[in-house]
C-alpha cells in the first residue's frame, strides 16, 4: 500500500501535486476534500493542516503542506521523474525555489482575485473592482511567462517541470473569468501543450471524477 495521500478539491491548486504523482507514476490515494461541506475546516483536517487548505500531502503519518515544499518534496522523491531541474550550485537551487514561488506567492493571490473577487469584498461593484484590478496585475506577470514559454518552449526551455504545471493551473483558473485569454497566444498554447502530456490527462482524469462525486452529492462550488 502506498504511504501517499494527496488531499485535493477539483478545479484547486491541487492540480499542481496530482500531475507530479502522475509523472512520477507515483503509487497514491487521492482524498476529497468537500468544501461546501467544510470539510477543510472539519477537526480531522485541521489536524493535518491547521491551514484548513488543499493540497495537503500525507506522507505516512507526516502531512506536507505549501505547493512549494510538496513540490519539491515529489522532485526529490522521484527523482527519475525529473519533476524539477537540479541546480548545480546553491543559487540556481535558490532560482528553482524562486520560480515556484512566483506561481504560489505572486501569481495565485493574482488567481483568487480574478477568480474569487468575493472572496475579498462584498458587493457587486466592489468585486468588479477587484477583479479588474488583479486583471492589470496579471497583465505583466503574463508577458513575463510569455518571455519564457513562447516558441513552444517549457518555463526551463527544452525540459519540462512543475513550474509548468503550475502555470497551467493558473491559466485554467483565469481563462472564463474574465482574464483576456486571446491576447496571450504563448500562455494559451504552453496550456494546450500542457494537455497533449498523458500525465496531465490522467490528472484531470481524476479530478473529472471528484467533480462528479461533487455533483452526485450536491455539492458543487460555483463562484460568481
Ligand atoms: N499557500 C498554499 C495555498 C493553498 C490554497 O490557497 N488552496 C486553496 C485552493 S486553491 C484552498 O484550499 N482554499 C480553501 C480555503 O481557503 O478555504 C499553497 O501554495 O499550497
Amino acid at each position: 500500500m502506498s504511504d501517499l495521500t494527496l488531499f485535493a478539491a477539483p478545479g484547486t491548486c491541487a492540480r499542481v501535486p496530482c500531475i507530479a504523482l502522475e509523472e512520477a507514476g507515483a503509487d497514491y490515494t487521492l482524498r476529497l476534500v468537500r468544501f461546501m461541506k467544510g470539510e477543510h475546516r472539519s477537526p480531522d483536517f485541521l489536524a493535518l493542516n491547521p491551514k484548513g487548505k488543499v493540497p495537503t500531502l500525507l506522507i505516512g503519518d507526516q502531512p506536507l503542506t505549501e505547493n512549494v515544499a510538496i513540490a519539491r518534496y515529489l522532485a526529490a522523491r522521484f527523482p527519475q521523474a525529473r519533476l524539477l531541474p537540479t541546480g548545480d550550485t546553491p543559487l540556481e537551487e535558490a532560482q528553482i525555489t524562486a520560480d515556484l514561488s512566483f506561481c504560489a506567492a505572486t501569481l495565485h493571490p493574482i488567481v483568487t482575485r480574478i477568480r474569487m473577487p468575493a472572496f475579498m469584498v462584498e458587493g457587486d461593484t466592489a468585486q468588479a473592482s477587484v477583479r479588474a484590478t488583479a486583471i492589470a496585475a496579471m497583465l505583466p506577470m503574463a508577458q513575463v511567462i510569455a518571455d519564457r514559454v513562447s516558441g513552444g518552449r517549457w518555463w526551463y526551455g527544452d525540459d519540462w517541470s512543475l513550474v509548468d504545471a503550475y502555470l497551467y493551473w493558473v491559466w485554467f483558473r483565469i481563462t472564463g473569468a474574465g482574464f483576456p485569454a486571446d491576447d496571450h497566444p504563448a500562455w494559451a498554447a504552453h496550456a494546450a501543450r500542457m494537455e497533449t502530456r498523458p500525465a496531465v490527462q490522467r490528472a484531470l482524469q481524476r479530478e473529472a471524477e471528484m467533480q462528479a462525486q461533487l455533483e452526485t452529492e450536491g455539492l458543487v462550488f460555483r463562484p460568481t
